[in-house]
């Protein structure tokens, strides 16, 4: 065990960027060392399943960036084609190592890399934040649709919002990642919502942690009021963003086209 902690700082691949979270391995690290020691193991044991852990990490975040390069190759293009961004902003993360454990604990899984590849969705996750409603849906569309992509499940919670009044278009995907020993299929977590049901979402989450206030029942109303009106604002800026390009389209069609 001594050994496996004094190498792990050691074997830590390189920080790419602020969306890559092997840095929690470091953060996490005693607790995390802990949690995947298994009767009889050796210090080498302990030691080679941190480093296949860090590992697993290193390839979700490989395929984090394929699939954020798409979204941002297709915003680029719409963009190009259209004049407009469907995409707002893209945001990623690699569950935290404390919080996989946490999950493979709550399902009875095994503290092993083929568990969490097999059985757990969401270790990879990435958010795109679109401008409008039909945008969620042209995006995901045409991610889907390229031929690397598995689609695993889809959960649409627009047309379908939770009980909570939770809004978002889910989708979990394969993508094939190319590795130094070849292909592999790697899982992701994609959430669409736009900008209004993420403001709501990001809120809602904070109630995650407020389960015993008395208060709950009351702000769990309100946010439930709110997100319907979030979806009915959502709904009239896609009807007022339509007829503005109607005008444009009315003005084209009539030579007015150059013209202020
Ligand atoms: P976190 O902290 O965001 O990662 P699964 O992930 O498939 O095991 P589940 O809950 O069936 O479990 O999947 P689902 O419904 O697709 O939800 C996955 C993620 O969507 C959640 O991850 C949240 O990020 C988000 N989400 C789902 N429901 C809600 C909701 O009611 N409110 C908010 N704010 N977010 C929601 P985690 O792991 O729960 O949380």
């Amino acid at each position: 065990m001594k050994e496996a902690e004094q190498t792990k700082e050691h074997y830590l691949p390189p920080i790419h960027d602020e969306e890559v979270d092997l840095k929690q391995l470091s953060v996490d690290g005693e607790e995390l060392l802990h949690a995947l020691v298994q009767e009889g193991d050796s210090a080498e044991d302990v030691y080679d399943r941190f480093n296949h852990f860090a590992e697993l990490l290193m390839r979700y975040m490989a395929a984090i960036r394929e699939v954020r390069t798409k979204f941002e190759v297709l915003n680029e293009e719409f963009s190009f084609r259209n004049s407009r961004n469907p995409i707002e902003s893209i945001s990623s993360r690699v569950k935290r190592p404390m919080s996989i454990v946490g999950k493979l604990r709550r399902r009875g899984l095994p503290m092993t890399v083929e568990a969490i590849e097999k059985c757990l969705n969401d270790v990879a996750g990435v958010r795109v934040i679109c401008s409008f409603i039909d945008d969620i849906y042209a995006v995901a569309e045409m991610f889907a649709r390229q031929d690397d992509i598995t689609v695993l499940e889809v959960k649409d919670y627009i047309r379908k919002p939770k009980q909570n009044g939770y809004r978002s278009y889910h989708m979990i995907v394969e993508i094939p990642v190319f590795f130094s020993d070849g292909k592999r299929p790697m899982r992701v977590e994609i959430q669409l919502r736009t900008v209004a049901m993420d403001f709501w979402a990001s809120l809602e989450h904070q109630m995650k942690y407020k389960k015993d206030s008395a208060d709950r029942p009351e702000i769990s109303a309100e946010l439930k009021s709110c997100a319907e009106t979030i979806a009915a604002t959502d709904a009239r800026m896609l009807g007022i963003r339509k007829r503005i390009e109607k005008l444009e389209k009315d003005r084209a069609d009539s030579g007015l086209g150059g013209q202020k």
